[in-house]
This record gives C-alpha cells, structure tokens and sequence, in this order.
C-alpha cells in the first residue's frame, strides 16, 4: 500500500453530483447496483481511477452502454477508465460477502444484521467509487431483503417508500438530501427491536427519533436516548445549531471496532454506548453512553454538515467534537473528577504516544493505513487544542470563532486552517502560536523557576519539546493563582500566555507565594516546578481548583513512587496529609481522585532504563502506605459509607458517594483484612446495581481472599448470557497483577465464551493484558510479550484494524531496560516477518523504526 502524504493534495478531478445504489440482499452475497453521475473538474481527457476492493465487478456501463473489457482495466484496489468523457452516467453492479467479512469495515454481518462501516476507506468496499472526503453527492438507496430474516431495513436520511414483493421478499427507499463524503454512508438490514421519541427542534422541525436493538432489551436504550434528547437540545441552546432531518437513527451494531459512527441521520454503534441499565452497567458506562451519544449527534454539524477536506484533517472534526463533548458531559453534571480522568487519560495514552516511536502530529503529515491515525493524538490532544482556543477567546469568543465557522463553510470539505482561521478573524486573535501545535509532534515541556525579591515575583519559564529538539515555541497558556501562607489566593486563576522559547511574568505581591501552575490542565504540556513537600501538601489544603489539589497529590504520590522504584522508602508519614482529605467535606469522586496514586500505566515514560516489574511494586507499595497511613479511619469512613444505600439512580451525588466508598473498600481491602473482604462480599450481595458490585470485586482483585474466587464465579453464572457484562469478567482476570493475570488470560483464551469475532471482548481480555496490565505483559521473562504477539497476529488475519491497536503497547519500547527491550523487539520482528495487513506491518515497523 502506498504512502499517502499531505503536501501531495490535490483537489479531485471528478465530482459526483449525485449517486443511486441499490442493495439485493440474498443468503450468501449481496448485490450492489450504483449509477453515479461523474462530472469532470477539467476538461474530461483524464483518466478516471475508481476506488474498490474486495468485491466482484459483475456488470460496469457508461451511459447505459456495456464497457469492453479494453475500456476498463481492474486490479485489486481500483478501476480505472481512459478518458470517459467530462460529464456521463456510470452504472457498476459488485457482489459482496458481507457473511465473511469479519474486518468488520465495509458491509459486515454481525448479530444476524447487517450494517455497514464506511469511515475512513469502507465505501470503496461497498462499491466502485471515490473513496475521499472532499467528494460529496447526493445519495437514494433502496434496499431489497427477505422480510422475515430482514424487517428492518435502513440506510441514511429520510424514508420515502416501502414495497412488498414476491417471495416474501422487501424494498424500501431511503434518500438524503444533504451532500455528503461516503464516508458517511450507511445502511443496515436485519430484525431488531425499535424505540421511538419524538423530538421538536428549536426551528420547529418534527424529528422521528429510532433507537434499534436486539428484541427483549429495548428498555436498556432510554438512557440513551434520553442522552440524545439533552443532546440535541445542548446544541442549539450552547451554538445555535439544531437537526437538520426528520429521522435521527441509532443501531446497535453486535459488533464494532471503534465506539460509534456518526452517519449522516443513521449512527451505528458499538452496544457498550447505547446499552444501560442499573444491573448491567456502571456509572462510569452511563456517563460513557451520554458522551458518545453526545459525540456522535455533534459530528452533525462539526463533521457531516463541515466536513474534512482529506484525512490529515481528521482532528478537525475529531478534536473540536471531543471538546464538544467534553463540554456537554460537563454541563450534565459530570463535576470536576470528569477533567482529572480526562487529564490521567492524555497523560496515560496520549503523552505516552507522542514520546514514542508512533508520535505524530495533530495534523499528521503522512500515513499508510488512515485508521491507524485515529489515534489518542487526534482525538483528545487536538480536543485539548480546542480547549486551549477556547480559554484563550473565552466563551463568548468561542462562540463567535464557531458562528463565522459554520457561516463560511457550511457543505463544505475544509481544513484546520480554515477552523483557525475563523476564529482568528471572528476575535481578532493571531493564531500563529496555535498553529504551530498542529504541525509538530512531541509534548512540550515547560520548565519553571521562580524569582522573589522584596514583593516582586517573578516565574520564568521555559519551553522545549525533548523528543522533537527542533519544536519551534508555541502558544501556551498557563493559568495560575498564588496562595498565600493562609491559603487564600492573592491571584486567582490569571492566564499567563506563554509563546515564547523563554518568558518571565512578574507579580507584586505582599508575601512571598505558593504558586498553582496550569489549573485545570491549561495546556497538554508536562511542566516542571521544584515543589517542597509543604508546598505540595498546602496545595492540597487549600487550593480552588479541585484538579489543582489533585495535581499536587499526585506530585506528593510521584516523591513516594520515585523512591520505591530507586530501592529507598519514605515514611508513611509522607502521605499523612491524606488523612484530612478523606475526612474532608467536598464532591467524593475528587476525594476518591485525591486518594489514589498513578498507575503503573501513566508513568511508563518517567523513568529512562524502565523496569516495568520495578514500576509495578513501587506503585503497589505506594498504594499499600496511603493504606496504612489512614489508619483506622479508613475501616470507620468506609463502613459509614456502606450504609443508607439508596436504590440507584445514575445521578451526580449518588455517583460520586459510590465511588469513593469503591476507592476506600479498596484501599482497605489491601491491608489484608478480613473483616474489609467481608464487607466487599456484603457489597457485592447487597446491591442492586452493577458499580457496587464490580467495586467489590475490584476492591478483592489483587488480594488473596477466598471471597474473589467465590465473588467471581457468581458473577460468571449471573452474568453469563450478558455480553457486555462478561466482558467485566474477562478483563478482571487479565488485569490480576503479574504471574497470575498471565495464566488467567491464557487460561480464558480458550474459554468457551471468549470470541475472536466480538471486539469488546477481545480487547477486554487482550486489551487489558496488553494495556494495564505492565506487570503481567512483562511477567515470565518474555512470554507475555510473546503471547500478546501471538494473538496481534491472529486478529492481523481476522480483523486488522484491531490487531493493530492492539499492538500500542509495544511503542513503550524505547523507554524499557535492554533485556525487556530485547524481548519486545524480537516479538515486533516476528510479526513484521509474518503479518499480512498494512495495518499491522506499518505499526510494527514505525515502533521498530523502519
Ligand atoms: N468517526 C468515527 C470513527 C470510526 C472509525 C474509524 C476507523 C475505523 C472504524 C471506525 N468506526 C468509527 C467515530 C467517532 O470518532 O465519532
Ligand atoms: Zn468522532
């Protein structure tokens, strides 16, 4: 497969005005009828070079006239015809195997439906076509199916007809009016259950709102849709924007690579987000269906209605939604834990990637397989990007800079250029500085010192990007306050904008400060400060800003992990401050936050030289003093929260109450203590929901106690015709730390329910081994790292664009110890030698650095 690059764009030379397909849904194959209309951009002498692949070309027409097999020529990506003409009528027919197709791109059975997947390249697996998003028609779809196997049948915009036929056999035709990139294409046939909502739009417009699922767990949607009811109505209050078709559907596709898709009035999802109820998903999976279904509703204007002028514009439409999101989820109530857990992400995943061998710019510059580039870089840097601007404008501003946006480029396929550009024109704002962030990969770090002398404070910073020496400085905003000795702020959250390679900002102040730098993350930068332990501790007390107090306490945590892994230990005295914040007042999810150290995960990239085992037991070790320096409180405070348990509701109070009780059970069950494991199974029997019960089973999980194995399989027999829910089951096994998590997932490996063909539960099994689990990847000399090869390549056969996320964490390889180093190598060459999808090989070879 060839290199794609951003510099070598060239506007197409066809248009497609207007595009009719037709779908013959037989047993074993599909056939697909397309008539385009191409018009030529130029004078019609050029070639015109038609993406395909995996498809038989049955039948291919110009203008109603049979093409000689001299007129055409087809390989195994494309078809090309000399010099048609500037403007005629093509008429294609392909037989598909969507029975087989098991990459689950293009059109895929999954669960007895079929549904299709067409971003980033799946439409030219549908149909001869330009696969490209700067192309964009009209399309009509008509589908034709066995009515008793198939009485649903859907693809994008509005329903216009329905016909029976003979044979017990169905047609119903589809069009939509808005002009879209195939990228949005979609359609799904099969027998599924239906809910409905009816929705008027700020313009008036009467929505049908349809919710598709298997039969028997319709009730399980209403917390979606009731998600996408306060969606809808979000987005015209918050930017003026309101649905611009009468039906809005949502299907839950059995399986799914990503989260969801965003089709133009036909959104497939991976069940996991639309799927809720008490008893068979947390709060954590109900705030997550409220932000994907949120997400996937305002890809309808930041997406569908402005679309990507190509592929390295991706963020354009992925960060600025994920902002969107994030904004939303925050204005449902989901309280400041929602920006500490968006923070530990980026720094997990996304800071991890950009300092390593798959680094990569927002924009990137070139790629081989575009859906190895929806990445955590994409998506959540560029969302911080798009925070960023957003501080910088402020909200009014923003508003305007979104105002000008869609004014100028609505139906159209633009660029992040364009999208800066707006808001630099809508606020008189230079965006230079920002710009430069797109263009480079690499996390800046800023390095700051202070000055005091006699009430004038000054901090001077510094910025460079270490993995990416030649970085020029870009626009950072750091926004600080400084306490005084009370803890009462003399500054209180002033943005400093920080653009240059070195900078100073002075202060006249009455006492010398304690400064809290970056409140809230106002960057996607790592920043250093040379914090005394008081200092830290002060934070915690006093600050505003409860990420502050969380940022500072994790800095104290790091004082304890640093020492451990360099083979010292601090005394438990270190963490007492931990003390008051779990007798503290404030939101229990920050306290819960607030009492948990990094994961061995998030510090991959803190040490040269990594012993990942070292890492592991240093973190344990850690979590193990916070434990013990709580005393016996903690058994107090946590027995004081098992009681008055109300019945659930996914609310922010209740929500938060459980999840600090879940984090104290845990920190208790760790001490070893009986009656702690007593309690875990009393949680687990005593709920009526699926958050306390997992929480007690976490809460046991690395522990000995008898009640784990006894908790564990009656939650396998209460759960185990529950997809979703086995899934949990799964991933508590691979995440048993070390030598223990290792035999569990070879054990499960062969389980009667593990299924290669479900890609939650891969990555539940595979996923959390590979991702989470450091100490059991690492466990055994090599052999986890061998065994996570060995499935990569399984699923390089059966589904490529899985196996190649699953490879991700081998791209910690630079930062490890020689011999663990050596092993992941080895595993990389071994399926460099093998592999057979672009996928896979171009990951592989970009961590090996080929
Ligand atoms: N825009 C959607 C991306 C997506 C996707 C990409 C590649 C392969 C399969 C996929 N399924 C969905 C999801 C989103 O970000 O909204
Ligand atoms: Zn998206």
């Amino acid at each position: 497969k060839q290199r794609q690059y951003l510099k070598d764009y060239r506007p197409s030379d066809w248009q497609i005005p207007h595009i009719q397909m037709h779908f013959d849904v037989q047993d074993a194959h599909v056939l697909v009828h397309t008539r385009m209309e191409l018009v030529a951009v130029g004078d019609g002498t050029q070639t015109l070079e038609l993406d395909g692949r995996q498809m038989a070309l049955v039948e291919i027409r110009i203008d109603g006239e049979a093409l000689s097999p001299e007129a055409y020529q087809c390989d195994d990506a494309s078809l090309t015809i000399k010099a048609p003409g500037a403007r005629f009528v093509l008429e294609s027919t392909v037989k598909l195997d969507p029975f087989n197709n098991t990459s689950l791109e293009g059109l895929y059975a999954a669960g007895g439906i079929l549904c299709t997947q067409c971003e980033s390249h799946g439409f030219s697996r549908i149909t001869y076509a330009l696969d490209r998003p700067d192309v964009m028609s009209v399309f009509n779809v008509t589908i034709e199916a066995d009515k008793g196997r198939y009485p649903i049948l859907l693809a994008n915009g509005e329903r216009n007809a329905q016909q029976e036929l003979p044979d017990g056999r169905h047609r119903v035709s589809w069009s939509d009016p808005h002009p879209k990139p195939c990228y949005l294409f979609a359609v799904v046939a099969g027998d599924m259950a239906c809910k409905t909502r009816p929705y008027i739009t700020s313009e008036g417009r009467e929505v049908d709102i349809a919710f598709y699922c298997d039969h028997g767990i319709e009730e399980r949607m209403d917390h979606a849709i009731d998600s996408l009811v306060r969606s809808m109505q979000w987005d015209e209050q918050r930017y003026g924007l309101a649905y611009d078709l009468n039906t809005y559907s949502v299907v839950v596709a059995g399986a799914f690579n990503m989260g969801a898709m965003e089709n133009k009035g036909l959104n497939i999802f991976n069940p996991k987000y639309v799927l809720a109820s008490p008893e068979t998903a947390t709060d954590a999976d109900f705030a997550a269906v409220e932000a994907v279904i949120g997400h996937e509703y305002f890809h309808n204007w930041t997406g569908n209605r402005v679309t990507c002028r190509d592929w390295f514009q991706l963020s354009l439409k992925e960060g600025l939604t994920v902002f969107r999101d994030q904004q939303f989820s925050a204005d449902c109530g989901a309280g400041p834990a929602q920006r500490i857990e968006q923070v530990k992400f980026l720094r997990a995943r996304q800071f991890a990637e950009d300092a390593g061998p798959l680094a990569h710019p927002v924009r990137p510059e070139s790629y081989v397989e575009m859906n190895n580039f929806y990445t955590v870089t994409v998506y959540e840097k560029g969302a911080e990007l798009v925070r960023l601007l957003h501080a910088l404008e402020g909200e009014s501003g923003f508003r305007r800079g979104m105002d000008l946006y869609f004014e100028r480029h609505d139906g159209q396929a633009v660029t992040i250029e364009d999208f800066l550009a707006a808001h630099g024109d809508a606020n008189q704002l230079d965006i230079s500085g920002l710009q430069r962030w797109y263009g480079q990969a690499g996390t800046p770090q800023v390095k700051i010192t202070e000055s005091w002398d006699n009430g004038h404070y000054t901090l001077d910073c510094e910025q460079s990007i270490p993995s990416n020496p030649s970085a020029d400085a870009v626009l950072i905003p750091i926004r600080v306050s400084l306490l005084d000795s009370r803890g009462q702020a003399m500054i209180d959250g002033q943005v400093l904008r920080f653009d240059q390679p070195q900078q100073g900002f002075s202060f006249d102040l009455p006492e010398r400060p304690v400064p809290v730098l970056f409140e809230a993350l106002s960057a996607p930068v790592t920043w250093d400060y040379a914090y005394s332990q008081d200092q830290l501790k002060h934070i915690v007390r006093h600050a505003q800003d409860p990420f502050s107090r969380w940022e500072a306490a994790q800095r104290l945590y790091l004082i304890m992990i640093d020492a451990a892994y360099a083979g010292t230990t601090l005394e438990d005295q270190h963490l007492d401050v931990f003390c008051e914040v779990m007798v503290g007042e404030g939101d229990g999810a920050v306290i819960a936050a607030l009492l948990s150290p990094p994961s061995a995960d998030e510090l991959t990239t803190r040490y040269t030289e990594l012993d990942p085992l070292r890492l592991s037991q240093a973190v344990d070790q850690t979590e193990a003093a916070l434990a013990r320096v709580l005393g016996d409180a903690l058994a107090t405070q946590t027995q004081n929260l098992m009681e008055h348990v109300a019945t659930y509701a996914f609310e922010p109070a209740a929500a938060a109450r459980r999840s600090l009780r879940a984090r104290l059970l845990r920190l208790w069950c760790l001490r070893g203590d009986q009656q702690a494991w007593q309690q875990a199974e009393q949680l687990y029997d005593n709920s009526d929901n699926l958050t306390d019960r997992l929480a007690a089973l976490q809460a046991l999980n690395q522990t000995d106690a008898a009640q784990r194995d006894i908790l564990l399989e009656r939650f396998y027999q209460t759960y185990k015709n529950d997809k979703l829910v086995l899934d949990r089951w799964f991933a508590l096994q691979a995440a048993r730390a070390g030598q223990a998590g290792l035999d569990s997932v070879r054990t499960l490996l062969a389980h009667a329910d593990f299924d290669q063909g479900n890609p939650n539960r891969v990555r539940a099994l595979i996923g959390t081994f590979g991702m989470l689990n450091l100490s059991a990847l690492h466990a055994q000399g090599g052999q986890g790292v061998a065994l996570l090869a060995e499935q990569i390549l399984v699923y390089d056969k059966l589904n490529p664009q899985l196996a190649a996320r699953l490879i991700t964490p081998f791209a910690g390889l630079n930062g490890l110890a020689e011999e663990r180093a050596a092993a992941v190598r080895k595993a990389l060459q071994e399926i460099v030698a093998q592999a057979s999808s672009p996928d896979v090989l171009e990951q592989a070879q970009r961590i090996l650095g080929h």
